[in-house]
C-alpha cells in the first residue's frame, strides 16, 4: 500500500477539523515564503496516535490497538538541486521559532548523519527520519546524491504528551526527505520499517507501534497491529453502540521527555522484557531463543513460541486460534510465576543463571544504549506482558464481534472499560510507567462516570485515554476541569482548558500533500 497524495486538506482532515487546520496552513506556507522567499514544492505530514490498549507491549512483539488522532506534524519542503563537486545543505526552521531555533546542516554523501543523543535537540527527530530515508536511497541507487532541501515544520502533537509527537516528526520527516529526492511511490510497510529502526538512533530502543499507526492509519478505523510473524495491519470500525461508545483524551501536563529520561525508564524496561525471556527459556531448559524484530532480538513473544513448539509440539504458533492464544498467555503467567520468583535480579544473577560472564551480559544486553539501573524486575515486567496482551486481545475479539441488536452495547462498553482499568492497574503496580497525576485523572474520571480510564504511550507523564459513554462526557469533562484542572492552575486560560480533554476520532495516517 503506497502513501497517498493529497490535492485537498479535506482529504486528510474531517470537515469539522478543517477551519482550524486551514489556519494552521496558512501559517505554515507564510512562514516558508518569509524565511526563504519562494513556496514550499511539497508538505509531507504523519499524525500523533493515541493507543487505546497494548501499552509497553510492542516491542515485546504482542499486538496493539492505537488509533491516529488529528494532531500531526507537517514538513513543508522545497528542494535544490545537488550543487557540482560540493556537498548540499538542508535548512530547517519552525513556525515556533520561540521553542524550535532555526538550523542549517550539511548533507552526508555517504553514511549516516551524527545525532547527539545527549543534547535534546528538536532537530534530532528530522535527522532520525533522514538517516532513514538515505538508507532506502542508497539501496535503491548506490550512487545516489542528496539534493539540498528547504524545510519549515509545523507540529501540532503536543510534545511529552505520550500521543508520539516524536514518532509524528520522524515519519514525516522520513517522507519528505525521500519525495525530495525524487521517489515517486513510498510503500507503507518501507517508511514503518526504516523509520522505527531510525528512530532508535535518538535513544529510546522503542517498539512499532507509533511508526505503524501514524503511516497505515485510516479516517474512521483503530488501527489493530500484529507484528509477527510479519506485519499485519488491521483497520477496526467501532460498532454502533447504544449509549455511543467515545474516546477522550486528557493531559496531566506532566511533560514525559522519553528521549531524556530513556536511561533510567524506557530502554531498562525493554531491557527487562528481553532478559525475563531469556531468563524463562534458561530455566526451563529450552534451546536459544531465535532472534526476532525486537529491539534486543530477544523477545517474551519469542518465548512464548519457543515453548510451546519445544513443550508441546505446537509447530506453527501463529496459525492458532484466539482461545488458544489465550489460553497460552494464561499458562504464561503461570510459569512467570514459578520461574522468576524474586522481586529484583542484579546483573551478577542474571549473569549467572544465563551462566554467561558479566561482560558478555553487558556486551549483548546493555552496550548499545544507555541503561542505568541495579535491580532488573524481570517477574514483575513480564506479568505485566502476558496480562497486556491477554487484553487487548480480549478487547479486540469483543470490539470487532459484537452485535449491535444481540446485546446491550452498554454491556459492551463496561466490559472494554474494565479492560482499560485493568490495564492501568498493571501499569501502575507492575510495569510502573504511571504517576500520581495519570492516576488522580483516571480516579476522577472513573467517579465521574467514565467507564475506563488508563494512561496512553509510555507514561511517567503524558496523557490518559478514557471510554466514556456519550451521555457522560459532559460530566466527566467537568470533574476533571474542578477536581485535577482548576484545583492545580485556577488560573488556566480557557484555551488550555479546553485543549485538556479533547474527544477524539480515529483520525487518517501519512499523507504527501501538493497542491492542485
Ligand atoms: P510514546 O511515549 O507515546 O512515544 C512509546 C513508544 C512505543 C510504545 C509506547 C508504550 C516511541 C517512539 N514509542 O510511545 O513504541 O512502546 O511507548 O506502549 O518511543
Ligand atoms: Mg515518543
Amino acid at each position: 500500500m503506497e502513501i497517498p497524495i493529497a490535492t485537498s486538506l479535506s482529504d486528510i482532515y474531517p470537515d469539522d477539523a478543517l477551519p482550524s487546520q486551514r489556519a494552521r496552513w496558512e501559517e505554515l506556507f507564510a512562514k516558508f515564503a518569509q524565511e526563504y522567499g519562494h513556496a514550499a514544492d511539497f508538505v509531507s505530514r504523519s499524525p500523533g496516535r493515541v493507543n487505546l490498549i497494548g501499552e509497553h507491549i510492542d516491542y515485546s512483539l504482542y499486538q496493539v490497538l492505537p488509533m491516529a488522532i488529528t494532531f500531526d506534524s507537517l514538513v513543508a519542503v522545497a528542494v535544490h538541486p545537488p550543487p557540482n563537486g560540493s556537498t548540499s545543505n538542508i535548512r530547517i526552521a519552525n513556525v515556533d521559532t520561540s521553542r524550535f531555533p532555526t538550523r542549517t546542516f550539511e548533507v552526508p554523501v555517504k553514511g549516516d548523519i551524527d545525532i547527539d543523543t545527549t543534547a535534546h535537540e528538536w532537530t534530532n527527530y528530522f535527522k532520525a527520519g533522514l538517516n532513514g530515508a538515505f538508507q532506502l536511497l542508497r539501496k535503491l541507487n548506490a550512487d545516489f546524491v542528496p539534493v539540498g532541501m528547504d524545510v519549515v515544520v509545523s507540529g501540532s502533537v503536543p510534545t511529552g504528551s505520550g500521543l508520539s509527537s516524536s514518532t509524528a516528526f520522524v515519519c514525516a520527516s522520513a517522507l519528505a526527505v525521500m519525495v525530495a529526492n525524487g521517489v515517486q511511490h513510498i510503500d507503507k510497510n518501507d517508511l514503518c520499517e526504516l523509520t522505527i529502526i531510525s528512530e532508535r538512533g535518538i535513544g529510546v530502543n522503542s517498539g512499532g507501534m507509533d511508526q505503524v499507526a501514524s503511516v497505515f492509519s485510516l479516517r474512521g478505523s483503530a488501527t489493530y497491529i500484529s507484528f509477527v510473524p510479519k506485519l499485519v495491519v488491521e483497520p477496526l470500525q467501532f460498532p454502533a453502540t447504544d449509549p455511543e461508545l467515545t474516546f477522550i483524551i486528557t493531559q496531566s501536563y506532566v511533560e514525559s521527555l522519553k528521549a531524556v529520561t530513556a536511561p533510567m525508564y524506557y530502554n531498562i524496561r525493554v531491557t527487562e522484557c528481553s532478559l525475563a525471556a531469556a531468563v524463562l527459556a534458561k530455566a526451563l531448559g529450552l534451546p536459544e531463543l531465535p532472534l526476532d524484530t525486537s529491539p534486543l532480538k530477544i523477545s517474551l513473544r519469542g518465548f512464548q513460541n519457543t515453548y510451546f513448539q519445544t513443550q508441546h509440539g505446537i509447530p506453527d504458533n501463529y496459525e492458532i486460534s484466539h482461545a488458544e492464544f489465550e489460553s497460552q498467555l494464561e499458562q504464561l503467567v503461570a510459569l512467570v510465576e514459578k520461574h522468576l520468583p524474586k522481586d529484583g535480579y542484579t546483573r551478577e544473577e542474571i549473569a549467572d543463571i544465563l551462566d554467561i560472564s558479566k561482560s558478555a551480559l553487558d556486551e549483548r544486553y546493555f552496550a548499545r544504549i544507555a541503561v542505568k539501573t541495579d535491580q532488573l524486575k524481570l517477574r514483575q515486567r513480564a506479568l505485566h506482558v502476558y496480562g497486556e496482551a491477554l487484553r487487548v486481545v480480549k478487547f479486540k475479539t469483543k470490539l470487532s464481534s459484537h452485535q449491535p441488536s444481540a446485546s446491550s452495547g452498554d454491556a459492551l462498553l463496561q466490559e472494554l472499560g474494565t479492560l482499560m482499568n485493568n490495564a492501568q492497574h498493571s501499569n501502575k503496580e507492575l510495569y510502573e510507567c504511571s504517576c500520581a497525576e495519570l492516576d488522580e485523572i483516571c480516579q476522577i474520571a472513573r467517579e465521574a462516570g467514565a467507564y475506563g480510564s488508563r494512561l496512553t504511550g509510555a507514561g511517567w507523564g503524558g496523557c490518559c485515554v478514557h471510554l466514556v459513554p456519550k451521555d457522560k462526557l459532559g460530566q466527566v469533562k467537568q470533574a476533571l476541569e474542578e477536581r485535577y484542572y482548576r484545583k492545580r492552575w485556577p488560573d488556566m486560560s480557557d484555551q488550555k482548558l479546553s485543549d485538556a480533554v479533547v474527544v477524539s476520532e480515529p483520525g487518517s495516517g501519512s499523507y504527501v500533500y501538493r497542491k492542485s
